[in-house]
């Protein structure tokens, strides 16, 4: 194996996390069934290391599970450490770097994944009936989820049946028993596209699953990249070397060769089984189940001593704020600045759980674009909601640059001293969007469409480039020299 470091080998990134005191090794006997769960779940909520459990109940020995891959740390300088490792930036990256990151490998050539024959991930093979899940510590997260989910931060592979288009993407899966599993392939989603190809020909869909993947492989399958496009050689862009697969045992696909396990077989052509519910993303588990489709396991291969990524979802902040909630914030940025808009930066502020994002409007460039707030707003709903990425974000949440978009204070004072009840809301009841919102109408569930708004927290004058009051705070009302006496004198005042 060629590739290392904690972007592109998971086990790099979990030592890295390990020596960084981002991670606890915990020795102690941890059941699979809730206390995996709850002890991430905690970890989250009080933003603690990741938990590296080594010693599972009912597991082969040996088998380890991963908690909170991508949690937040302490508020401060390595709040982000565990998102930057993702993408083998500085333990101190901020959003801003991050996101900046992940826009230049939009713009950069793909780099294609390269076969190797080096493969950890097939240090141990089993195929067809000594295929048995059972043998993982697959975690029953929440005591209201309908089962036990293996999938929860891995990603799919699947490929467009005429070769054109391999797809990486997360999504969550449940175990169903030995050999299947059960999750949602949504028809909006590149899964479901392609799924769709294979059963226009009648054919079951070659498919497989991926967990442990280098930790930039899984964001970019979280990434909301427009159709077509090879989440695999966006990877490669990003990291600056290609990612190294090897072929699967079973189906002709490939898939990172250090993964730690590997599941494959394919999704059913038309068999569905109930899945769910599950304690999701916006904080909260609703209690039917849904009829999804089933993936069959062919074979499983695994690295020695495999570890298993687990996301507890719930309320934030987890991956699908922290992962999903960066590169949705990612994809819409470029979005909207190739659209020619003046946008400074785009970010689905994680305590929103999904529910919006907020743009940052440069008020140089809306001055010199001497518009309205009803053309701007305009014209931000035609490019973002027509979009991939705007299919996923129900709210956005316009505000002036000189607000910090990734600092959630500045929010809320944005929203309420400048947001006008009244005219500074815009509906869209026509805009196609997740049906997983939780405020959605029956009706609106139904029709994929509606409950989508563009907030303006922009003022009047500001579109005519004035802002009427100055900021009324440390960085806003002393001289730069005085702040910096203040800043150095700091401790000799006595404060520690
Ligand atoms: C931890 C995590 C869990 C996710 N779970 C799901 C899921 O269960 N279903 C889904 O459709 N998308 C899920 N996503 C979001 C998709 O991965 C994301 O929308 C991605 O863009 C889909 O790939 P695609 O754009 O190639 O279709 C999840 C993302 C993350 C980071
Ligand atoms: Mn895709």
């Amino acid at each position: 194996m060629t590739q290392h470091g904690p972007a592109v080998d998971f086990r790099d990134f979990v030592d890295e996390l390990l020596a960084a005191g981002d991670a606890v090794a915990i020795d102690r006997a941890v059941d699979p069934h809730l206390e995996v769960g709850a002890i991430t779940r905690r970890a989250y909520e009080t933003r603690s290391p990741a938990p590296l459990f080594g010693s599972l109940v009912g597991a082969a020995p040996g088998f380890r599970i991963l908690g909170a891959p991508a949690g937040l740390g302490t508020p401060g300088a390595q709040e982000y450490g565990r998102l930057a490792a993702h993408f083998g930036l500085p333990r101190r990256a901020r959003p801003r770097d991050i996101l900046e990151k992940l826009v230049g490998a939009m713009h950069a050539a793909p780099l294609p994944p390269v076969v190797v024959a080096d493969s950890p991930c097939k240090q141990n093979i089993r195929t067809g009936d000594a295929v048995d899940l059972d043998e993982f510590p697959v975690p029953l997260l929440h005591q209201e989820d309908g089962g036990p989910y293996f999938g929860t931060y891995g990603f799919h592979v699947v490929r467009s049946p005429d070769g054109e288009w391999t797809s990486w993407s997360v999504a969550r899966t449940m175990l169903h028993d030995r050999n299947t599993l059960v999750g949602p392939a949504m028809p909006q989603q590149h899964i479901g596209m392609i799924h769709q190809m294979w059963r226009a020909r009648g054919e079951h869909t070659p498919w497989a699953m991926v967990l442990g993947a280098p930790p930039a492989a899984l964001a970019a399958a979280g990434m909301p990249l427009p159709a077509h496009v090879d989440e695999g050689g966006y990877v490669g862009a990003l990291t600056g070397s290609p990612v190294e697969v090897v072929r699967t045992e079973t189906n002709g696909l490939y898939v990172p060769a250090n993964a730690e396990i590997v599941l494959e077989g394919y999704l059913s052509r038309d068999e569905t089984a109930p899945e769910g519910p599950m304690g999701e993303y916006h904080g909260y588990a609703f209690s039917e189940s849904k009829p999804q489709p089933v993936f069959h396991v062919e074979a499983v291969t695994h690295r020695d001593d495999p570890i298993l990524p687990v996301c507890a979802a719930g309320l934030p902040p987890e991956e699908n704020h922290t992962v999903w909630g960066t590169m949705i914030s990612a994809a819409a940025l470029d979005l909207l600045r190739s659209a020619g808009l003046p946008v400074d930066l785009a970010w689905c502020s994680y305590e929103a759980a999904g529910c919006w994002m907020v743009v940052s409007v440069d008020l140089r460039r809306l001055r010199e674009m001497r518009t309205t707030e009803a053309k701007l707003v305009r014209a931000v709903a035609d490019v973002l909601f027509a979009s991939h990425v705007g299919w996923l974000v129900p709210k956005v949440v316009l505000v002036a640059d000189d607000i910090d978009v990734t600092d959630i204070d500045q929010v809320v004072w944005a929203m309420a001293t400048r947001y006008h009840p009244g005219t500074g809301e815009y509906n869209f009841p026509e805009a196609p969007g997740i049906p997983m919102v939780p405020y959605l109408t029956p009706e609106e569930v139904r029709s994929g469409r509606g409950g989508k708004s563009i907030s303006s927290c922009l003022l009047p004058e500001q579109f005519h480039g004035t802002t009427r009051g100055t900021t009324a705070s440390f960085r806003g009302s002393y001289p730069r020299e005085l702040q910096q006496t203040v800043i150095d004198n700091w401790a000799d005042y006595g404060y520690r």
